[in-house]
């Protein structure tokens, strides 16, 4: 009898210990729930990997609070004329935004041809007077603004040179510099209508004492094709410069790795060429590429080092970076509705700053303006990219597309539906 208490008494012990250490358990799991207020500072527990990413890969536990997240909001320009969108004017790749003279300058690719651009697969239907692309036969423009909503276009700042000299049959795709007082403006040197073989062109560059010009084309390439077999072989685009360390930081974009199978066919990927004087040498950086994705260059000064807006193409579009060393870009913040081709207004692009202040605005372009790719226009675009402003409109994003949007924009195509009605029959078989 006492043996049967007594193991009676043994298994209770046991069954109150179990159930005490699943209580303290249970308690334990309960301190280690995720709180409600996320902590300002890292906890020290066990994170999982998003959350650990949180913290360490952004500059803040949440966009809102992010300098480097904004969304962007457009504004039709006005004082442009188009033509009537016909396809035989068109206005894109607008340089960085300046302020001189009391004034907002912007220069950008401007082609005024008799006729629509044949397009690039057509290219060679060209002509001296036939484009192929959109920014073939172009010359360089620019305007001035007093707001930087209506603008007046001064005319042609750099038209094309006369054959065999860089770009004589496009000038394109500019942005501007100010170094020691001087103006430069570096372009796409084309030298064949684009499309023949591809988009191929250097660099070139032109220079004035005044915004206004008048302008000295050096008729020299400054950015140089790489040498065979090399990323950046074929094309040198978008070239766009900023100061930093007393030299001129010149980011652009190469177009590589053409496969025809993949859609866009094309990575396209940045580098940067350095240089002491604005005239060259210029210095390929040995990690080029430095940024992995991005169809245009857009960057500007942050903090102490140099922020970009990464749109369209590669792994990382719609992504804005920073690299604090002005050449090692980590992701800062992932958004939607990023302006193409954007040239900001950048008041410290060129003042060697060691803080960054950031952007709010500036000028990007619509390609296909008129739904049947014959032309481009300007825009403006405002953010909140900057360490001045906290405008929390900017940052909000929640952005509803109509159902027309996805419906009509984003429909499947006949092919996709086709392999979507097969792959349900193949399942009724089974
Ligand atoms: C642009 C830029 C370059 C390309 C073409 C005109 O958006 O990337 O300028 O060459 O497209």
């Amino acid at each position: 009898m006492k043996r049967i208490l007594y193991v009676i008494m043994l298994g209770l012990i046991v069954v109150s210990c179990q159930q005490k250490q699943e209580k303290s358990k249970l308690e334990e799991s309960k301190q280690e729930e995720f709180p409600f207020f996320i902590p300002k500072e890292k906890p020290n527990r066990p994170l999982s990997a998003a959350v650990e990413r949180n913290y360490d890969a952004y500059s803040s536990i949440r966009p809102e609070q992010n300098e480097l997240y904004t969304q962007f909001k457009y504004t039709k320009l006005k004082g442009f004329d188009y033509n009537g969108g016909d396809g035989t004017i068109t206005r894109r790749d607008p340089s960085k935004v300046i302020f001189e003279k009391g004034k907002y300058y912007v220069w950008y690719t401007h082609r005024e041809s008799p006729v629509k651009p044949v397009g690039m697969s057509r290219a060679k239907e060209a002509t001296d007077v036939i484009p192929s692309a959109d920014w073939d036969l172009a010359d360089i423009f620019y305007a001035t603004s007093e707001d930087g909503f209506t603008w007046v276009e001064q005319g042609v700042a750099v038209p094309r040179p006369p054959k065999p000299q860089a770009g004589w049959r496009s000038v394109t795709t500019t942005d501007i510099l100010k170094f020691n007082g001087k103006y430069y403006l570096y372009f796409q040197a084309f030298m064949e209508a684009s499309g023949l073989r591809g988009d191929f062109c250097p660099v070139s560059v032109a220079y004035a004492d005044s915004p206004d010009g008048p302008w000295t084309h050096t008729g020299k390439i400054v950015i140089p094709n790489g040498p065979e077999g090399s990323w950046d072989q074929y094309s040198i685009h978008d070239p766009y410069p900023l100061v930093h360390d007393g030299k001129i930081y010149l980011y652009y974009k190469g177009d590589f790795d053409k496969r025809p199978e993949f859609k866009p066919s094309k990575i396209r990927m940045q580098g940067l060429a350095i240089a002491e004087d604005p005239l060259g040498p210029f210095v390929k950086h040995s990690l080029n590429p430095i940024i992995n994705s991005g169809h245009e260059t857009t960057l500007f000064p942050f903090k102490e080092g140099v922020a970009a807006i990464v749109q369209r193409d590669g792994q990382e579009h719609n992504t804005i970076q920073y690299a604090k060393d002005w050449v090692n870009f980590e992701i800062a913040s992932i958004t939607e509705l990023l302006p193409v081709a954007a040239g900001p207004f950048v008041p410290d692009a060129f003042t060697d700053t060691k803080n960054g202040r950031g952007i709010t605005w500036g000028i990007s372009h619509f390609i296909n303006a008129d739904g049947n790719w014959n032309h481009s226009i300007l825009t403006r675009f405002d953010c909140d990219l900057s360490q001045d402003v906290d405008d929390q409109q900017m940052k909000d994003h929640y952005y509803n597309y109509s159902p027309e949007f996805h419906y009509e924009k984003h429909g499947l195509n006949g092919k996709q539906k086709e392999r979507i009605k097969k792959e349900t029959e193949e399942l009724k078989k089974q």
